[in-house]
């Protein structure tokens, strides 16, 4: 099995099909191809059908977009998904409205794990969209966390959809009253997202367009 991945410190779409990757379990290799250069285009296209990262090859087949990852790697690894029917529907909800929406916070506060940037991003359409993932954070917790610390209980696609906007979160330092900072805390703190963090701060690209 092989991801091909961009930059970690800027590749939100990327860090999401890793984390999928990651949680499945399976082996597998990681191609890296940096963002914005004169190879980039050429490089992904190589090996990706949509000419976009992340995407997944196993066994001749590749799977593009993070989503679909996601799906695929759920098809067999049944925890991907909560178990609970609602619960699952549910989250598969929250994971398309992250997945198709939020525009004003993925444009002006572009993932960027190098920098520390608080207060920068903000607007009135960035607070509207902090205000909603707020929202759907407390919601599933509340109603379907159970005793568990993520978004449905279990670590689940859903929390690996939200995990650039805690990387984003962090960087531009957004306050966040104590339920949801207890919910970002718990994703800063995954094993899978420190690891992914740590390959990001030892990346030397800059690129400008993802910097404010
Ligand atoms: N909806 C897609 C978005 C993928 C996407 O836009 N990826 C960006 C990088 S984060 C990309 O590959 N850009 C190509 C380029 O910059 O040449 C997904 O979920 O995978």
């Amino acid at each position: 099995m092989q991801l091909i991945i961009g930059n970690k410190s800027y590749s939100s779409w990327s860090l999401r099909g890793w984390l999928a990757v990651k949680a499945s379990g399976h082996a597998f290799e990681e191609i890296r191809i940096p963002l914005r250069q004169p190879d980039t285009h050429a490089r992904i296209a190589e090996l990706s059908p949509s000419g976009k990262v992340p995407c997944l090859r196993d066994h001749g087949l590749a799977i593009w977009d993070s989503l679909a990852i996601a799906e695929y790697l759920a098809e067999e690894v049944t925890p991907l998904w909560p178990l609970d029917g609602a619960a699952r529907a549910v989250a598969r909800s929250v994971s398309a409205e992250m997945h198709s929406g939020f525009t004003a916070l993925r444009n002006q506060m572009p993932m960027n794990l190098r920098e520390s940037l608080p207060g920068k991003g903000r607007s009135p359409e960035v607070d509207a969209d902090i205000a909603r993932i707020v929202a759907i954070w407390k919601q599933c917790r509340a109603q379907y966390g159970g005793h568990g610390r993520f978004l449905f209980g279990e670590y689940c696609i859903a929390d690996m959809m939200f995990a650039p906007v805690c990387f984003r979160f962090e960087t531009y330092g957004v306050q966040l009253d104590n339920g949801a900072n207890d919910y970002l805390q718990t994703m800063l703190a995954h094993p899978h997202m420190q690891e992914w963090k740590a390959a990001a701060l030892a990346e030397t690209e800059i690129i400008e367009a993802y910097r404010v």
